[in-house]
């Protein structure tokens, strides 16, 4: 492309799509994407009313950073488990202000968000080269509902991406795409990246998970979209320090409890019971372990399904293998 873009120029000719906004103040962003292939003839779409989001890591605060995961144990099986919050903003440039901080001038609409799985975990990518212990297999990306802002919620946030890692031929990195995730001017948004923890997730050796958005290629505006790499400052050319890597905090992987089974004996019916939700027997009525003739009765283990009573045939088993019996003495 030879020359200068002058004037208030829309589809113009060879250019292919030239966008010039009347009165733009600035000539300090200027985005060139579709660049044709060579030829005698080329052609590219220049944009130079810059549309810039700014991405910024607000998992530290207040009412979000409880609501995340990132940073505690996480266990396995964990599912919907937020690990990043991100911060989309949508500064306007203010004509005659002087105010060069802010630069967009119109809406920006995300289309691909890329996520690392940041920890020691190893994915199953199909270029991955490493023994791998995967810790994550599907990730997904919620939308804030509240406003302001009241943390991470599966039920009440709103879903809008699932991934699988793995799938993008790069171990360890998930992508997002087709989201058409709209910032509108002068407004922000919030979103989350969060994880599902695998049944199977390695603790042998003990792993690692994280989220990490390396660099500003991590998030993908539709054009002219564009995405702040630095911060900037209000004096014009003048920049602070870079908004990428973004990371979040790692969790360790830790080993799923056993889940407890009871099974009453002979016909009241099955089923799980956490220990710590049994009541207590009722006077008159106890527990010993099996073999034990005589001694005090034990306290616990009475399937919510069957209020606690007194029934000399009752026999419960605890994963793996060991027997109960109730109650004694009897009614
Ligand atoms: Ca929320």
């Amino acid at each position: 492309m030879a020359g200068r873009i002058d004037g208030d120029v829309v589809d113009s000719g060879p250019l292919g799509t030239v966008v010039i906004a009347p009165g733009t103040p600035t000539d300090s962003f200027s985005r060139v994407v579709n660049i044709s292939d060579a030829g005698s003839t080329m052609t590219a779409d220049v944009f130079v009313a810059p549309r810039e989001v700014v991405v910024t890591n607000v998992s530290a605060d207040g009412v979000i950073a409880p609501t995340l995961a990132a940073g505690g144990d996480l266990t396995q099986g964990d599912r919907l488990q937020g690990i990043l919050a991100l911060k989309l903003d949508n500064p306007q440039y203010v004509v005659g202000s002087g105010d060069f901080s802010k630069m967009s001038t119109g809406e920006v609409v995300i289309n691909t968000v890329k996520v690392l799985e940041s920890g020691t975990a190893q994915q199953q990518g199909a270029g991955a080269t490493i023994e791998p212990h995967p810790a994550v297999e599907t990730a997904y990306i919620y939308a804030e509902t509240s406003d302001p802002a009241d943390g991470f919620d599966p039920a009440t946030d709103t879903r809008i991406g699932t991934a699988i890692f793995g799938n993008t031929g790069e171990a360890d990195t998930v992508t997002f795409t087709s989201l058409g995730y709209r910032i509108p001017p002068d407004e922000n948004r919030i979103v989350y990246v969060v994880y599902d923890i695998r049944e199977d997730a390695s603790i042998t050796p003990q792993i690692t998970v994280g989220a990490e958005l390396t660099d500003y290629t991590f998030i993908i505006p539709a054009a002219p979209g564009a995405v702040a790499v630095r911060q900037r400052m209000a004096a014009q050319w003048q920049f602070g320090p870079h908004y990428f890597p973004i990371v979040s905090d790692t969790s360790l992987v830790v080993e799923a409890p056993d889940t407890l089974i009871v099974y009453p004996n002979p016909d009241d019916g099955a089923g799980a019971v956490a220990p710590a939700s049994n009541p207590a027997p009722p006077a008159g009525c106890g527990a010993r372990p099996e073999g034990r003739e005589s001694g005090p009765a034990i306290p616990g283990l009475f399937p919510p399904a069957n209020p606690p009573r007194c029934r000399p045939s009752w026999e419960w088993f605890s994963a793996p293998g060991l027997p109960w019996m109730y109650p004694a003495p009897g009614p």
